[in-house]
């Protein structure tokens, strides 16, 4: 069950942040709609949100979910591995402080908690251009300090892990064909994405309901047969900057 996320409002300045994406300038007005109506949509699942500020420094400021990977038992602070997203998590520890003991990802290492996936008690950690294989190392041996279990997997398409699988709770996994096969989730059951559907990977599983991103019909039937509350979110300037629905927050 989680009880609080925190997020942060995206700047002035969000288009220069990092992307590959190539979908047009994302608007401003439109993403402060959108990020406002994933708060909402938190906050009537019974979420306490914490809102922060936009950073100008760091225009990527708003994808939280990079600089933490938060569990039920510590909150662990990463090092994210694009240079100019270093620093972002400075603000973030107070806040994690309140709530949970921290650790520190130090570097070499790098980690960004898009590629870090809870699924239960065991977190698959992707190794990706963010997180290295030190990352990973040192993030395991703090979650294995506190009950946890892990796993390593190579990213291949997308920027992070989650931006191909995510978990839908119990033992059930939205994932894109390619990574289906993949021998690290051997042990789920799937729900494989449809072909030209990947973005809809990253759907967030949150106290039993799902948030969705709004134009993968495929990705809607699928996810509707789960007979889980489905809320669809438009989130088309936050994909302009490869972002999506579970980089807005981080939830514990
Ligand atoms: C970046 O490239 O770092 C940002 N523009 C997007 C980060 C998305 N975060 C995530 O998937 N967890």
């Amino acid at each position: 069950m989680f009880r609080h996320a925190v997020v942060r409002t995206p700047g002035r300045n969000f288009s220069l942040g990092l992307t590959t994406a190539n979908l047009g300038s994302p608007e401003f007005g439109l993403i402060l709609e959108q990020h406002d109506a994933y708060v909402r949509t938190l906050r009537s699942l019974g979420l306490e949100v914490i809102v922060l500020d936009a950073e100008p420094a760091y225009p990527d400021a708003y994808f939280v979910e990079d600089t933490a990977v938060v569990t039920p038992n510590v909150a662990v602070i990463t090092n994210p591995g694009a240079p100019s997203r270093r620093g972002e998590e400075k603000t973030i520890e107070p806040v994690l402080a309140r709530f949970r003991k921290t650790a520190r990802i130090a570097p070499p290492a790098t980690v960004e908690g898009g590629d870090v996936l809870m699924a239960g008690n065991h977190f698959f950690i992707g190794i990706s251009e963010r997180t290295n294989s030190e990352g990973a190392r040192q993030l395991g041996r703090v979650l294995e300090e506190h009950g946890h279990t892990w796993t390593t997997v190579q990213v291949g398409d997308g920027l992070h892990l989650k931006s191909s699988v995510n978990f839908l709770g119990r033992d059930t996994l939205l994932i894109t064909e390619s990574l289906a096969g993949h021998r690290a989730f051997r042990n789920f059951k799937k729900v494989v994405l449809d072909r030209g559907e990947d973005y809809a990977a990253n759907t967030l599983w949150i106290n039993d309901s799902l948030l969705t991103p709004a134009g993968f019909p495929g990705a809607r039937r699928k996810l509707s047969a789960l007979g889980l509350p489905l809320f669809e979110l438009n989130v088309s300037e936050v994909r302009k900057m490869d972002g999506g629905l579970t980089c807005l927050s981080l939830r514990f």
